[in-house]
């Protein structure tokens, strides 16, 4: 009786719920416990990500064994196989890039642990594809979400711009999708050009400096700035109010994320726009994994809607962002 049981969840629920239907390892009546490999704290939206999900662990109860990668693949992969030693119930990561996970996602797989990723996805080969090497991706479209902000740019300059990209991280999904997803939107707009594009690795302070080296060589040429998060809009605002170019006035900027930070600068007059993209993903990731334990299936892919916020809708919008 207990192994048809047994058979019927692994039938309905695959990985995950075998995992849970194990005798001795862990059931509904044990605490959670889950591992989250974290990227680390780049900017304000993985701050508030780092918030989420601390908080909503805690709300339930949850054990939450947190790491921080401080941005290297090899700090998640240590600690992805020390939540496994551990025997933790679910293991959560945020990639910091899309490749090189298939040895570590098979251990978990070995191990019988489920793994949700969040907020950024990964590449598999095609093997690796068929393996089910993780349960599901909880996050947003970045391409979209580059599409959009090529869109609002068109629209806003008559199709005509000459613009400087300063990309996120490279080789992380975000990156890779949202130059895709942006260089998409401009296609159709011969009067739209990217005249530099570079990694600034999703913070302020390298935003700002790279900002200065494409304003030293491009100076005047330059007309909109691209930034594949807020982070890196506002250091780059901050290099060409010191070189006495007028951020929004002489050359439009916008970026992704819609954070806090990026709305006190829409409300200054200072960023033109930001594509919304949600890091509150704590209530998501554990009301997923609470289907997981009951034997429920959950789609491979739980996208989350982003919209696009501007100067006019920023005054307004500011006063109940969470974040
Ligand atoms: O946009 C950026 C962060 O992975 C979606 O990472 C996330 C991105 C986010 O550092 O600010």
């Amino acid at each position: 009786m207990r192994w048809m049981k047994l058979a019927a969840m692994m039938a309905v629920g695959g990985i995950s719920a075998v995992a849970w239907a194990q005798p001795g390892k862990g059931g509904a009546a044990d605490k959670l416990t889950v591992g989250f490999s974290q990227v680390g704290a780049e900017s304000e939206w993985r701050t508030a990500e780092t918030q989420s999900i601390r908080g909503e662990a805690e709300k339930r109860g949850a054990e939450l064994k947190f790491a921080d990668a401080q941005g290297k693949q090899v700090n998640q992969i240590k600690s992805v196989k020390s939540f496994i030693t551990q025997r933790v119930n679910f293991i959560v990561i945020a990639p910091v890039v899309e490749t090189g996970w298939e040895p570590v996602l098979r251990e978990a797989k070995a191990a019988k642990i489920p793994v949700i990723l969040v907020d950024r996805g990964i590449k598999l080969s095609e093997a690796g594809e068929k393996e089910d090497l993780y349960t599901t991706l909880i996050a947003s479209d970045f391409v979209e979400e580059g599409r959009m902000a090529a869109e609002w740019l068109a629209k806003t300059t008559g199709g005509e711009a000459r613009i400087v990209e300063l990309q996120g991280t490279t080789g992380s999904a975000p990156a890779i999708d949202r130059q895709k997803g942006f260089a998409e939107g401009i296609a159709g707009h011969p009067g739209m050009k990217i005249i530099k594009t570079q990694s600034a690795d999703f913070t302020r302070a390298k935003g700002k400096e790279v900002m200065q080296s494409f304003i030293k060589s491009e100076g005047k040429n330059i007309t909109a700035v691209y930034a594949h998060n807020d982070d890196m809009a506002l250091g780059a605002i901050q290099a060409l109010e010191e070189a006495g170019i007028k951020p929004s006035i002489d050359v439009r900027v916008i970026s992704i994320d819609a954070v806090k930070g990026a709305f006190e600068s829409m409300v200054a007059g200072k960023l033109s726009a930001t594509v919304e993209c949600n890091p509150l993903l704590g209530p998501i990731v554990f009301d997923t994994i609470e289907r997981l334990r009951a034997g429920q299936t959950v789609p491979r892919f739980i996208k989350q809607t982003d919209r696009l916020f501007d100067q006019k809708d920023a005054a307004e919008a500011i006063k109940t962002r969470e974040y």
